[in-house]
């Protein structure tokens, strides 16, 4: 087969990520790039989620979505979400480890990092944006809260759903770490900013998450969060 004209994915780096350094979906991006080795290859780029700059016509032209985060790769590709900037991290040295290598592991992976968003993560996110506060007023133009408390407590059902499973498996989705466990880490993040409790008979839960704490990418970004808000 000539392959000659087919686009290559040669020298993409460095790259920039735009993000808010504390943000828990950012999290995801900033884990799995020190999971890989890769921080160092990247410029991050702050939008001031608090200020209401990810939903400037600006960066509405990055991201139509108006959410962090974002990478852009030298040649002005930008690619937005969480899981495809995952996959695209993981495919760049055609050694996945954080989104799975056979069939099986892709497939599982990705169900469990959705249900991680669905039942979890986003829901916490909805919490956030129509039950409290929120970013402020000049950013949350529509709030409802009766819906903000219903994922609040769909939320808590996530985590008493994650607790099972870990239960009988020290990894979300596959026997080693994945693109799944960083999203249920990002749900544990969110709600720990929120004050959203884990349940007391969550034991699994809390124990897997405690010996996710001491992963070097975790310890990595505690130590950047601790460092506080970038400057300029
Ligand atoms: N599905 C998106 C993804 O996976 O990338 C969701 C991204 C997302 O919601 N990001 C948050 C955001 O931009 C960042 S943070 O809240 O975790 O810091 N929120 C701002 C908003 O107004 O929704």
């Amino acid at each position: 087969m000539n392959t000659a004209n087919r686009p290559t994915d040669a020298a993409p780096l460095p790259m920039n990520i735009y993000d808010w350094y504390n943000g828990p979906y950012p999290a995801r991006v900033r884990i799995a790039l020190a999971e890989k080795g890769l921080l160092a290859k990247v410029d991050f780029v702050s939008i001031n989620l608090w200020k209401g700059e990810h939903k400037a016509p600006e960066f509405l032209e990055i991201n139509y979505s108006g959410t962090l985060p974002v990478l852009e790769l030298k040649d002005g590709t930008r690619i937005a979400e969480c899981t495809a900037i995952t996959q695209y991290l993981d495919d760049l040295d055609g050694s996945p480890t954080l989104t799975g290598s056979t069939a099986v592991e892709k497939g599982l992976i990705h169900m469990m990092t959705k249900r991680a968003e669905i039942e979890f993560l986003d829901a916490v996110s909805m919490y956030f944006h129509h039950a409290t506060p929120g970013l402020g007023s000049h950013v949350e133009i529509y709030q409802n809260r009766e819906w903000g408390l219903h994922m609040r407590d769909k939320a808590v059902r996530g985590m008493r759903y994650f607790n099972e499973v870990l239960k009988s498996q020290p990894f979300v989705a596959s026997p080693s770490f994945s693109m799944a466990d960083i999203t249920v880490i990002s749900g544990m993040v969110f709600s720990a900013l929120l004050g959203l409790a884990v349940p007391d008979d969550c034991q699994a839960l809390r124990e897997w998450y405690a010996r996710m704490q001491q992963r070097p990418s975790l310890v990595a970004w505690a130590a950047m969060v601790e460092k506080g808000a970038p400057t300029s």
